[in-house]
């Protein structure tokens, strides 16, 4: 049997798409082992969820005025005492350094709750809805420098209805983050997902700008 890929899953809360990663290894869908979870907040729910999976949790907290550059060198050591082959973002509300992110360029992957280039950074559903968009969504790309910017790898899209709340919206945006990242984690363990200056590749071509839209 080929290598198993070696994840990391990066978190700072509850740890939902950790769970559908976590499920999708454990149906024997993806091709890879979680060897660590990691999370900047000790009380995160998705440290239980690792510990109930029988997968190693880590708590790295930033310490008090510490730099960026020097929690992302502590992280970056925690990656490489895992041997990490891909480091999956879930849900991690820390901005990346350009030094970490290079290091890992390709080989690491976020989930980002709207359907980029649209709003990037935080409170993407309360946008979509102020905005009065009729569709929203969530996308799957590769970690970059340029924050939330990196190649997209796959979109799914929800619709916005006119009464809709903000826990709706975020609900139903939710269930399809559920789908497409196991989907995009079992793509890449097959060897089948590459980033170059181009852009993302799937099987050796390069996706269009906005990722693939996933069907139901
Ligand atoms: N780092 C890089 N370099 N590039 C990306 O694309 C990244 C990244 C780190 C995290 C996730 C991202 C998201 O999906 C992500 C993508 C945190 C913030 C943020 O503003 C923004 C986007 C994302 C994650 N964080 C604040 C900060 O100063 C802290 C906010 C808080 O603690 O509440 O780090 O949305
Ligand atoms: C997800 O909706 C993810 O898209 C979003 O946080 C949630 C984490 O949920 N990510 C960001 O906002 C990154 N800034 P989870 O912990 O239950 O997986």
């Amino acid at each position: 049997m080929a290598q198993q890929t070696r994840i990391v899953v990066v978190i700072s809360g509850s740890g939902s798409n950790l769970q559908a990663i976590i499920d999708a290894c454990a149906e024997g869908l993806v091709p890879g082992q979680i060897v660590g979870v990691i999370s900047n907040k000790g009380e995160a729910y998705g440290l239980t969820r690792a510990a109930n999976a029988g997968i190693e949790g880590i708590t790295l907290p930033a310490e008090k005025g510490e730099s960026r550059e020097s929690y992302d060198a502590r992280l970056a050591a925690k990656l490489d005492a895992l041997n990490a082959d891909l480091v999956v973002l879930a849900g991690f509300m820390r901005i990346l350094s350009p030094a970490l992110v290079q290091k890992f360029a390709g080989k690491m992957l976020n989930i980002h709750p709207s359907l980029l280039p649209k709003y990037t950074g935080l409170n993407t559903h309360q946008r979509a809805l102020d905005a009065g968009d009729s569709e929203h969504g969530c996308s799957v790309h590769f970690v970059t420098e340029e924050l939330d910017g990196g190649p997209v790898i796959l979109q799914a899209k929800v619709p916005v209805f006119v009464e809709d709340t903000i826990e709706a919206l975020t609900q139903r945006v939710h269930t399809q983050e559920h789908r497409i990242y196991p989907l995009v984690v079992k793509w890449f363990c097959e060897g089948r997902l590459a980033m170059n200056d181009q852009g993302a590749l799937l099987d050796g071509q390069l996706l269009p700008e906005q990722g693939y839209a996933s069907e139901e």
